[in-house]
């Protein structure tokens, strides 16, 4: 049944009709729930991941966090978003992406955008190689107004999103998605904006850059180069749903896992509690 009328208040509405209704939310309904999601925390822990001789995507993100994590955090659109999204703990109204809309150079004017409303508060705009050429000549605009937006590239050399996608559905056929080639210099560019620019390679300067960066009184634009072949999960089989994401490790032994059960209608594997099949939507 549609609902049509002005969102927020048909919110309050609803909240106000909730809160009288028998189901209204309690403790001892979410208890189960909160639950379920505390052992997946337990059994799906988020580890950033080492390599020897090069950084990690998720490494970097980790890094940016711990020394800013009262920041304000915009991203673009690929795998650096999901990682983003994932390592960092910025807490609640510190959190600007344009999430599963996908605009890749969203980024940066986002950013300036909370600057010039936080003007107190570090801004960071964690962006991809791809993405940030999308909108690069906002540089000239950070430059103009002096707006103190930090803008760190994970530079994979990919669209990395698009190159995990040719590599696991399209038999590893990558077409137009490797920026290697046509890659710029982005410190260059940041110079000729006049803007400070910084590029690091290495985990031993990465801590130092990030706090010079930090510490820097105006825009600064960070290319950080990272291992090219990161993968970024769960992600969704095109043609499936959510709850058939893959990517994370098998289930543990568990009442989770032994409970499994099949959907009647298209033998769907199913979680325990689920009403309907997510696959078909079965009632089960
Ligand atoms: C304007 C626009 N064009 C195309 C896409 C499709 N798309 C999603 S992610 C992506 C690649 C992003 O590459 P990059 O910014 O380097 O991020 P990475 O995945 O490498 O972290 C593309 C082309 C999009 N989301 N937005
Ligand atoms: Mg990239």
């Amino acid at each position: 049944m549609p609902i049509v009328g002005d969102v927020r208040r048909v919110l309050t509405d609803l909240l106000q009709h909730d809160a009288k209704s028998d189901n209204a939310a309690n403790s001892t309904q979410t208890q189960d729930w909160l639950q379920r999601i505390a052992r997946w925390k337990v059994d799906y822990p988020l580890v950033a991941p080492t390599y020897p001789g090069v950084l990690s995507p998720q490494e970097v993100i980790v890094e940016i966090g711990r020394q800013a994590p009262q920041a304000c955090y915009t991203t673009d659109v690929g795998q650096h978003q999901m990682w983003s999204a994932q390592f960092l703990k910025n807490g609640p109204r510190r959190w600007i992406s344009s999430a599963g809309l996908g605009t890749m150079g969203f980024g940066m004017p986002a950013a300036m955008g909370a600057k010039v409303a936080l003007p107190d508060e570090q801004v960071i705009c964690i962006s991809g190689d791809a993405s940030f050429q999308m909108n690069l000549q906002e540089l000239g605009t950070l430059a103009q107004y002096g707006i103190e937006v930090k803008t760190v590239i994970i530079n994979n050399g990919w669209q990395g999103m698009v190159r995990q996608w040719q590599e696991a559905f399209y038999g590893e056929r990558y077409s137009s998605s490797n920026m290697e080639p046509s890659m710029p210099d982005f410190v260059m560019l940041a110079q000729a904006y006049g803007i400070k620019g910084m590029l690091v390679k290495t985990r031993e300067e990465l801590a130092g850059a990030i706090a010079e960066m930090l510490a820097h009184e105006g825009p600064v634009l960070m290319d950080v180069q990272v291992k090219r072949d990161e993968n970024c999960y769960p992600m969704v089989v095109p043609g499936k749903s959510n709850a058939q994401m893959v990517g994370l490790p098998k289930l543990l032994e568990s009442e989770d896992s032994q409970a499994l059960t099949r959907c009647g209608n298209c033998g769907a594997e199913n979680q325990p509690g689920n009403k309907f099949c997510p696959e078909c939507g079965t009632k089960l």
